[in-house]
């Protein structure tokens, strides 16, 4: 492993457990301007996300749902790593790298609703550090354990500082019951060590079912404990979308009802933020799961 460039201000993935603690860098850096009003930004810089009520109109939705289908079932693509099933069975679960492999993707991802989100609220230029699909079938589509996106780039990636935010675009309606993404509030401002080394070529199995860098029992409940004891659900129709801080605490249940979840997964690291050798890993992840071009978008 070659040393990291910077200092490590979110030591994670030891053998013992080491204390949660507020995390050093700002959530909201100041900019000119973007898509949301002082007021979105407000609740975002408090609970760590806000909803945004449409990204993108009905055409593109259509059109980028045909395109996830054409990725998915693409012989190339399905060879590929960038074709990650679920744990226990053949379905697509997520497809990697999107905006690289399809000019649609591409487009939307730049465009300045997406895009614009993220240059707002991170105060920099961006880049996209991971695209992806998200795929949860009717009956079949499996959870995602509780997690901070953010311990894994710290760790895995070598992200140095908490300056990233995602966005997920559905492109299905997100309801309550088909899987959607649970946040708890306010716990972007805590970061939470996990326990455990990473292993040797964790995201061929992390990428199906996390099981390494993710809190313990304890360290959930006291962080929902900390937001008066409320999950946030993420709903809303196709087009709808989320923007919410690389360290908030999240997950989602399985989906067992008849409508498909699928979402447009995107992640903007600031241009200062850009990554160094992992902190708690022996080898960098693949470029389609931790990008290394930093050429800003949109
Ligand atoms: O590995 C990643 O980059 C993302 N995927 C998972 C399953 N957990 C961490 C992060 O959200
Ligand atoms: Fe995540």
């Amino acid at each position: 492993m070659t040393a990291p460039t910077v200092a490590d201000r979110y030591p994670t993935r030891r053998a013992e457990q080491l204390p949660a603690h507020e995390r050093p860098d700002p959530v909201v850096h100041p900019s000119a301007g973007g898509p949301l009003d002082a007021a979105a930004c407000e609740r975002f810089e408090r609970d760590g996300f806000v909803v945004v009520e449409a990204l993108v109109d009905r055409r593109t939705v259509a059109a980028l749902l045909a395109e996830v289908e054409r990725l998915a079932t693409d012989p190339a693509i399905a060879a590929s790593e960038r074709v990650v099933r679920e744990p226990d069975g053949d379905d697509v679960r997520s497809v990697f790298d999107v905006h690289r492999t399809s000019p649609l993707i591409a487009s939307v991802v730049a465009s300045p609703s997406m895009a614009g989100l993220a240059r707002q609220l991170l105060g920099s230029d961006v880049y996209v550090h991971q695209s992806r699909v998200n795929r949860k079938p009717g009956f079949v589509g499996k959870e995602f354990s509780w997690h901070s996106d953010f311990e894994t780039w710290h760790a895995e990636d070598g992200m140095p500082a908490a300056r990233a935010v995602s966005v997920s675009l559905a492109l299905t309606p997100n309801y309550v019951h088909n899987g959607s993404l649970m946040i708890v509030p306010g716990s972007h401002r805590t970061f939470v060590p996990t326990v455990g080394l990473t292993p040797g070529d964790h995201y061929r199995s992390s990428l199906r079912r996390q099981q390494v860098g993710v809190p313990s029992p304890e360290q959930l409940a006291a962080l929902v404990d900390a937001a008066g004891g409320e999950i946030a659900v993420v709903t809303g129709p196709a087009g709808s979308g989320v923007v919410f801080d690389c360290n908030a605490m999240h997950g989602s249940s399985g989906n067992i009802t008849p409508f498909p979840r699928t979402n447009l997964f995107v992640v903007y690291n600031s241009v200062h933020n850009t990554l160094v050798e992992p902190f708690a890993a022996d080898a960098r992840r693949p470029e389609f799961v931790a990008s290394r071009d930093f050429t800003p978008v949109g």
